[in-house]
């Protein structure tokens, strides 16, 4: 992993959607936060492009949710947030140098890449709010013509659940990050699981970045899960993301 795509908040990031009840977020404090996450992707060893912040679009700086990459290939999402369409465009731009091919996901499809969890040659699909049949077809096909396997997961049920990879992360090595709620799926029967508590849902959503984790911090018992695996992590503030319903691996698109 060479790159990483992200977008500072826009300053009416708290104009953003959120099904949370947690207060607003200061749009200062989360610039902060920003600006330490992208010193934590740098220190992993990526090279970063920074889309302008866009006001039409309060959040466009959950990049994840607008594109899948699968390899040297990229699908432009669609996402299921109206609001959220036209983020598209400026991502297609910057990953048009990089990749092969940039396809996208077509009307009445509708797809956010935060329901999308690779792990190696395999990636989990969420159908969530966000993310309908249609949409995880056509990506499915765009898949299996790039060699790759998925599955569906749907997360409709989960309560608290935006999208897929806010209750599941790949760590790699075969190891799944797990919230309690999905860690019984048969979907992931193949996988080690390391369990996230109760209480530390939130945690779930972290992101491996080369030899590192990236993890939000707060949550002491997953944290020490991980050292007990031998992870090398790195805690991030995640609050004011968080009060948006914004996980660590939304604020960056990574390759
Ligand atoms: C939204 O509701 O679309 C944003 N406020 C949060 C998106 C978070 N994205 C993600 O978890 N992949």
């Amino acid at each position: 992993m060479r790159r990483g795509i992200v977008r500072r908040p826009a300053i009416n990031f708290q104009e953003g959607q959120t099904t949370v009840d947690l207060g607003m977020p200061d749009y200062e404090r989360a610039f902060g936060q920003h600006d330490t996450y992208c010193a934590a992707l740098e220190s992993c060893g990526l090279t970063l492009t920074r889309l302008d912040p866009d006001s039409n679009y309060p959040d466009s700086t959950f990049v994840e949710d607008t594109a899948v990459l699968i390899g040297r290939h990229a699908v432009l999402a669609r996402p299921g947030a109206v609001s959220r369409i036209g983020e598209v465009t400026a991502v297609k731009k910057s990953l048009d140098p990089y990749f092969a091919s940039v396809e996208t996901i077509h009307e009445p499809g509708t797809l956010d890449g935060g329901d999308v969890c690779e792990a190696g040659n395999h990636y989990f699909v969420g159908i969530s709010t966000r993310t309908n049949e249609e949409g995880a077809r056509q990506l499915g096909k765009r898949l299996g013509l790039l060699g790759r396997t998925y599955t569906l997961v749907d997360v409709r049920g989960v309560s608290g659940l935006l999208h897929l990879k806010s209750g599941l992360a790949s760590l790699g090595e075969n190891r799944l990050a797990v919230i309690k709620a999905l860690a019984e799926r048969n979907e992931f029967v193949s996988y080690d699981l390391v369990d996230v508590d109760a209480g530390e849902e939130y945690a779930a959503n972290c992101v491996r970045v080369n030899d590192h984790l990236l993890i939000a911090s707060g949550y002491p018992r997953f944290a020490a899960n991980l050292a007990n695996l031998g992870y090398q992590t790195i805690e991030l503030e995640m609050s004011e993301f968080q009060k948006m319903d914004g996980g660590l691996s939304c604020l960056s698109l990574r390759f």
